[in-house]
């Protein structure tokens, strides 16, 4: 048997998102975008939305997935009393060149991030692009290259500018994407030759997702709002696709899907219908549009089980034909178990669902740890595609300590990462075109689910805490050498350890 190897020119790296770590939220021009009006969580308290009502008062709503609907005639507000952990973020906005330099030691071939759409157009629609947002990413990407690295560039990471859903009440409105498109343009016609890799929707299925956590008695218009939300998104990232295609034949741009795995809890039968029907409604319905171009058969009863009637247009249904991804790229953590039997023990904590896996090790924030999962999931999906796949999220949020010298001994995400990567090379073993790995978080962050700064991810320290103290310092973990000789090996000392 030959041994298994990362293929040749595999790109190692790491991810982060411009509103969760660029901070400087209201300098050079920048619009606001919903993260800015949104507080800090836990992992039991929501994040909230802060508003003006119509009547002038102050009020605040919890952020269900990323969006708090705030009452009718409110405007979004930034609030005196309030604390905003993604106003500051970890201020990469101006530690960039410091904190690429550490990118490029840990050995990076690859950078994903995220451009701020509010950066470039601040009110989403404005007839002229932000200068000073063009330089700013410019420079950044001038500075990977220097050192060699591949940007992988978010177009959207949640946060679609505020102007836009205030104005035109976001993505439920038909003129977003031509807002999006217009967008996409400017970026790929000014970036050509400094970037190669786009990504068009982060975690695109999370708007369908996310909606389980609202409870069993989400109302049908929440559902028809959602799946016309994802329409135009739809459009929207495949009229990206062919602009970016006809801009420059060697782009390559992927979808990129919030990537968990689920599993039927028991071999009750009825347990392992409901299951592929979660597959189908929250990883599939995003996936087939974006990668086979058209919708799949079941979106169909999807739609009849929540009364959705939809926008689409022939000229809608040409364009998803024509703007197929190149790649399919996903975030990984966790799995979660799918039950139609109730009185189980439930899986508590953010953004996790499902009953307890009884051979699985939870977060703190109540995440199943399941490499197995990554490994089920490419293959699953690898089979389903056939194209390149990138994993572009994965990583381990956690309490870090600083020790009295300074060092932090995170063997826990080390630990995390390994098996990971174990996962990885299994698929890969197994036919899978695995061709990108970047780990979230490769510095500290501001969580997206939570807010928090104490959920760390990264390979590299931040010393910021929840209500935005400290110096902001950046400190390599155990995790930044242990990752550095891994890409150093291309893989082998995570397979080999
Ligand atoms: P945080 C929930 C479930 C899976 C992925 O998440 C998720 C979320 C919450 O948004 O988001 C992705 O920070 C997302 C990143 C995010 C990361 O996973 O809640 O693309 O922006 O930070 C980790 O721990």
């Amino acid at each position: 048997m030959t041994r298994t190897t990362f293929p040749k020119g595999f790109l190692w790296g790491g991810a982060i998102a411009a509103n969760q770590a660029e901070g400087a939220y209201n300098v050079d021009g920048r619009g606001l975008v919903q993260t800015d009006v949104t507080t800090g969580g836990s992992v039991d308290t929501p994040r909230y939305t802060t508003f003006i009502d119509k009547d002038g008062k102050p009020g605040k709503v919890a952020s269900m997935g990323h969006m708090g609907h705030i009452p009718e005639g409110a405007k979004f507000a930034v609030l005196e009393d309030y604390y905003y952990p993604n106003h500051d973020g970890v201020d990469f906005y101006h530690r960039y060149k410091e904190d690429i330099k550490l990118f490029a030691e840990m050995g990076y071939s690859v950078f994903r991030l995220s451009i701020s759409w509010a950066r470039i157009f601040p009110n989403g629609d404005d007839a002229e692009p932000n200068q000073a947002g063009l330089d700013f990413y410019r420079s950044v990407f001038e500075e990977c290259r220097k050192y060699g690295i591949e940007p992988l560039v978010s177009i959207w990471h949640f946060d679609t500018p505020l102007s836009l859903e205030e104005r035109y009440g976001g993505w439920t409105n038909r003129k977003l994407i031509d807002f999006y498109v217009r967008y996409a343009e400017t970026i790929f016609k000014e970036y050509k030759g400094l970037v190669k890799y786009w990504l068009t929707f982060n975690e695109i299925n999370g708007t369908i997702m996310f909606m389980e956590f609202g409870g069993d008695n989400v109302p049908d218009k929440a559902y028809q709002d959602a799946y016309q939300h994802l329409h135009y998104q739809f459009v929207a990232s495949a009229r990206a696709v062919k602009l970016a295609h006809e801009i420059d034949p060697d782009y390559k741009v992927g979808n990129m899907i919030c990537g968990i795995t689920y599993y039927p809890a028991t071999c009750d039968p009825a347990d392992i219908l409901l299951n592929e029907h979660k597959w189908q409604q929250n990883i599939y319905y995003c996936g087939d549009v974006q990668a086979k171009g058209k919708y799949p058969t079941f979106a169909k009863r999807l739609w009849k089980e929540r009364n959705v009637e939809l926008d689409i247009t022939e000229q809608d249904l040409i364009d998803l034909r024509e703007g197929k991804v190149d790649m399919y790229t996903f975030s990984y953590y966790m799995t979660n178990n799918v039950t139609t039997h109730t009185g189980e023990d439930l899986v508590g904590g953010n953004f996790s669902h499902g009953t307890k896996n009884p051979y699985l090790t939870y977060s703190d924030w109540g995440w199943a740890h399941d490499p197995s999962g990554l490994q089920y999931y490419l293959e699953k999906m690898y089979d389903r595609y056939e194209i390149p796949m990138m994993v572009v999220e994965n990583g381990l949020g956690a309490f870090d300590t600083v020790e009295e010298d300074g060092s932090i001994h995170d063997d826990y995400r080390i630990d995390y990462h390994r098996a990971h990567i174990k996962a990885m090379g299994a698929a890969i073993e197994n036919g899978v075109d695995l061709i990108a790995y970047t780990t979230w978080g490769c510095i500290d962050l501001v969580s997206a689910g939570t807010g928090e700064m104490r959920k760390r991810y990264g390979f590299i320290y931040v010393d910021k805490d929840d209500a935005g103290n400290g110096t902001f310092d950046r400190t390599p973990k155990d995790s930044f050498y242990w990752y550095k000789d891994v890409i150093a090996s291309n893989g082998q000392k995570a397979l080999e350890e």
